[in-house]
């Protein structure tokens, strides 16, 4: 047996095994509901009020794309994940951040996930485990430059 058809065989053995796991077999990366995204603008402005992600993921990967023209300075655009309660709290504090911290207090417990801050033309994206979250908990998206939570704020369901 040569090594690339071992190396097939070990990758189908352990999406063999993932499957088993989830008890729900993955299809492609399109109709992959633990794959999300969502865009920003020139205008301040997510392009989705609401996210969700089932419970059967154990990761969840959220991409930002910026649309606009306009540089990070100016129309920056981030996705911070917080708990309902930790909104303000996170919007503050990260506001405080700076841009040298992407607008995201270091080592804030608060914060489940973040990406980086991104300008126009850009994307980003981050993963996290969903152990973090509890089924049917109450969160919620923003974006943490100066100024943006007040419109650019969404719903987070997992579960
Ligand atoms: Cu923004």
């Amino acid at each position: 047996m040569n090594v690339v058809t071992m190396n097939v065989m070990r990758h189908f053995a352990a999406a063999a095994m993932l499957c088993v796991a989830l008890a729900v077999p993955r299809f492609a990366h399109a109709a992959d509901p633990c794959q999300l995204e969502i865009s920003g603008n020139d205008q301040m402005q997510y392009d989705k009020p609401s996210l969700s992600v089932p419970a059967s993921c154990t990761q969840v990967t959220l991409t930002l794309h910026h649309t606009g023209k306009l540089p990070r300075e100016a129309m920056g655009h981030n996705w911070v994940l917080v708990g309902a309660a930790d909104f303000n709290a996170v919007a503050n504090s990260g506001m405080g951040a700076g841009l040298a911290n992407e607008y995201v207090q270091p080592g804030d417990q608060r914060v489940l996930a973040h990406t980086r801050t991104i300008g126009g033309g850009q994307t980003t994206s981050v993963t996290f485990p969903s152990s973090l979250l509890k089924p049917g908990g109450d969160y919620r998206y923003l974006c943490t430059f100066p100024g943006h939570n007040a419109i650019m704020r969404g719903t987070f369901r997992f579960g």
